[in-house]
């Protein structure tokens, strides 16, 4: 097989100017196509980019934005693109690269260069004690993996997974798990949007959105975007914010930063696009403090009681809680609430007048919000500001949780939980004749807890990259070493290839975008976006190897191998056959009755959703809870500063595409650290300086060495800086209450300088 690797590069030299006020357009097309050309070449990338997102094609596997019903030719965008070449490059890691590198060598690489080498080709295994990874045959690695799995106690195997995985896969993913006898099915979603979850199952009785497509470009009146970059990642909101504009809607931005995304858009669909000066998105800019929005929204909250500007029939027939919430409001201090938002009585007054002239509101948001240690309270804080003018259940209206990872709702629906509901488990059991675990499983925290404690013997990830995108590295990596097999299932080489346990493997799998002929036949897979839309998605490309094999193939192998068909469940036919797999899912999970049939609709199909269709809310009195939230926020002590991690442009979470920030004016570096100029000046340092991050915990000090600072508008307090490089800050016990998401969003950090 001929095979490409690319050249070593150092990372280039930094360098920063300002900020870009304005997102895509010409320079965001010819990007894309930069690395589509770099990574595939001119006609792999023209039979690529053509079928990304369109019926009959494969769902992007970037983020988890849903698609228009009115698809255009070229439906992706500029960081999809970079998603998909980065899939589809021509390079290759097989034998003779792990043959030449050894993992010492490969740590001191970075995540980019790691990845960069291109798309993994055959099975490798590090036994106990070696220093290379070798060649190993697909049956000896599965064989290894159940002999290992039997060996010990079910609850002593992890099974992870990264919100790429299919609904197929996933299914067949949990069931291994559960038929093995555990819940350990810690997800991305602990690290993103859990707090979401776990607040709006508590409040309206489903932990998802509650807004179409349409709801938001065509219906809604007022947008708020809040915690949320969409410009860098989730470009295609960018249409649709743009449509919702065109239909009368005003757009909010909530964020400390003024994101290039938000400012002008030109979206390159349209002539205008190209060559205009492109529609302005965000109409107001909040600059709300890291970790304000809860006051923020409390503040609105009040002055709309106070007002008596809320609908009292919606809340008299749907909702609880709203008079004693309403006791809570009034008692709340203006001095607190503008000191902990950083935004003035007056701001927020205007901000309720605005709402109160408006009659259809959606709120949007994405890691901003979700991140933080009182993450669940600021989203129940939010449902109420909807619940209070009864923005729930209307055409126009709702919550609008922006998913991340372009399945990772869907991983959820099929089951991927380490706490999964009672009647889930019921259903699964009742299909298959087994008896799944009660006990609540390992969620991301957990599972490193228990490595750290030497209770962890088997580690399975279903993609993702679990050593970088955690928090805590320094313990995450030591706590992985103690762990006697890790699992890699990937398609790239990342970081938790190199911190494997005493043994490792690393088993290759196919792409989103590659043909899938397992058991002989074309199979197809299934996705749900962030709007709880279903809908097939089908790999054109060839395989970038003849070795690869689907992730349901690998997982159904491994059923096999560890149980037998003779068990009652039909591991091989379900591998052979992925429509097997679909007729269980309609069996098990509400709203897919009939799910191989719906599939032929265009577009796919909606998951039913009780506060969207019919304002049933399915809580324990049946009627959505209204609350005021305590309010809370992290401040940084003299001479410290709340850091939020985030990503920069050229990134997808651990992949690191290139080194550049474009919108925030960074080339050829991400070891930067974006500061208020008054905050430099406070503490006696300058914009080009370099120094240590230094966070601050109970336990001790973290330290991340070698930082540029950079003079940016932040509010005074609160800096930013990139994520993975950053994660070495982030204490492991440092986490949301009531959803245990590490808060990534707000470390207490001090800047040495070196
Ligand atoms: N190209 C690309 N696309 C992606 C990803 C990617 O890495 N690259 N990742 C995918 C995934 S898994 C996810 S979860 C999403 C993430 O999508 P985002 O949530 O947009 O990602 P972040 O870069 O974490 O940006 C967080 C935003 O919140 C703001 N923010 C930080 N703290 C606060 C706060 O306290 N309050 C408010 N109001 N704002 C705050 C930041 O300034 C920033 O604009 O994107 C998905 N799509
Ligand atoms: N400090 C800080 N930490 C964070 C965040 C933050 O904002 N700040 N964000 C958090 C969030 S929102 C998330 S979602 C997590 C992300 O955590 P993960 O989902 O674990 O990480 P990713 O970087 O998305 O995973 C990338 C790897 O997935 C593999 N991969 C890609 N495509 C496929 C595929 O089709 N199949 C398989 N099997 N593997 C594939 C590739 O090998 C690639 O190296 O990180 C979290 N960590
Ligand atoms: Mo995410």
């Amino acid at each position: 097989m001929s095979t490409e690797h690319s050249v070593d590069l150092p990372e280039p030299t930094l360098r920063v100017s300002e900020p870009e006020t304005a997102a895509v357009g010409i320079p965001g097309v010819a990007h894309s196509m930069e690395y589509a050309l770099r990574e595939m070449g001119p006609r792999r990338s023209l039979q690529t980019l053509l079928k990304v997102n369109q019926v009959g094609g494969f769902d992007c596997p970037s983020c988890a934005w849903p698609d228009p019903d009115h698809r255009k030719a070229a439906e992706f965008c500029e960081n999809g693109a970079k998603a998909v070449a980065w899939e589809a490059t021509r390079k290759r890691v097989d034998r003779a690269f792990f043959a030449a590198h050894s993992v010492a060598s490969l740590l001191e690489r970075d995540d980019h260069w790691l990845e960069a080498q291109g798309r993994l080709t055959e099975p490798m295994y590090i036994a106990p004690g070696e220093t290379h990874y070798s060649p190993i045959s697909w049956s000896d690695a599965i064989t290894l993996i159940a002999e290992r799995m039997r060996a010990t106690d079910p609850d002593r195997s992890v099974f992870y997974t990264s919100g790429r995985a299919s609904n197929e896969a996933a299914f067949v993913y949990q069931l291994l798990a559960r038929q093995l006898g555990t819940n350990n099915l810690p997800d991305c979603s602990n690290m993103c949007h859990e707090s979401s979850g776990t607040a709006l199952g508590e409040v309206i009785g489903i932990g998802k959105g509650t807004v179409t497509y349409d709801d938001l470009a065509e219906h809604a009146d007022l947008i708020f975007v809040v915690g949320q970059n969409p410009g860098t990642n989730h470009p295609r909101m960018l249409t649709a914010l743009e449509s919702a504009k065109e239909n009368g809607a005003k757009v909010i931005s909530v964020n400390p930063l003024r994101e290039a995304g938000l400012g002008r858009f030109r979206n390159p669909q349209t002539v205008r696009g190209v060559s205009g000066v492109g529609t302005k998105l965000a109409d107001l800019h909040v600059p709300v403090q890291v970790n304000g929005d809860l006051a923020l929204f409390a503040g609105i909250n009040k002055v709309l009681v106070e007002r008596d500007a809320v609908d009292h029939a919606f809340l008299e027939e749907h909702t609880d809680g709203f008079e004693v919430a309403a006791q809570a409001w009034a008692a709340m201090e203006w001095d607190e609430i503008t000191r902990l938002s950083g935004i003035s009585r007056e701001e927020i007054e205007s901000l309720a007048d605005l709402v109160e002239s408006r009659e259809r509101i959606i709120v949007c948001w994405a890691m901003g919000l979700t991140q933080h240690k009182n993450s669940v309270a600021t989203i129940r804080e939010i449902a109420s500001f909807l619940l209070l003018r009864g923005n729930i259940g209307k055409p126009g209206a709702g919550a609008c949780p922006v998913r991340g990872h372009s399945n990772v709702q869907g991983d959820r629906t099929m089951g991927i939980w380490e706490k999964p509901p009672a009647w889930f488990l019921d259903a699964v059991g009742a299909e298959f004749g087994i008896t799944p675990p009660r006990e609540e499983g390992y969620d991301v925290v957990a599972a490193i807890e228990a490595m750290r404690e030497g209770a962890v013997d088997v580690f399975l990830a279903l993609g993702g990259n679990f050593a970088a995108a955690t928090p805590d590295t320094a313990v995450t990596t030591a706590a992985l070493a103690g762990v006697g097999l890790t699992v890699q299932i990937s398609t790239k080489l990342n970081r938790s290839h190199l911190h494997h346990g005493r043994e490792g493997l690393i088993l290759p799998c196919l792409g989103r975008t590659e043909r899938d002929e397992t058991g002989g036949r074309e199979q197809y897979v299934t996705v749900e976006d962030s709007m709880g839309m279903v809908h097939a998605s089908h790999g054109r490309l060839l395989p970038g190897s003849k070795e690869l094999r689907s992730e349901v193939g690998i997982i159904c192998a491994i059923g096999e191998a560890l149980f037998g068909s003779a068990s009652g469940i039909d591991w091989t036919a379900m591998g052979m056959d992925y429509s097997r797999i679909r007729w269980h899912i309609a069996a098990v999970v509400p709203g897919f009755e009939d799910f191989e049939a719906r599939l032929k609709a265009p577009g796919g199909f909606a998951l039913p959703n009780g506060p969207r269709d019919s304002r049933t809310f399915n809580t324990a009195t049946g009627r959505a809870r209204v609350t005021a939230n305590p309010l809370t926020a992290l401040t940084a002590p003299p001479g410290h500063l709340l850091l939020q991690t985030l990503r920069s442009h050229d990134q997808f979470n651990t992949t690191v595409y290139g080194y550049n920030d474009r919108y925030r004016g960074i080339k050829g570096g991400r070891h930067v650290v974006f500061v208020n100029p008054d905050d430099l000046r406070d503490l006696g340092i300058a914009d080009g300086d370099t120094v240590d991050i230094v966070s601050v915990w109970t336990d001790g000090e973290r330290r991340a060495e070698g930082f540029r600072l950079v003079a940016y508008a932040t509010p005074r307090g609160s800096a930013a800086a990139y994520f993975p490089e950053t994660n070495v800050l982030i204490p492991l016990d440092s986490y949301a209450d009531g959803s245990r998401t590490p808060t990534s969003k707000s470390v207490v950090v001090r800047l040495e300088a070196r």
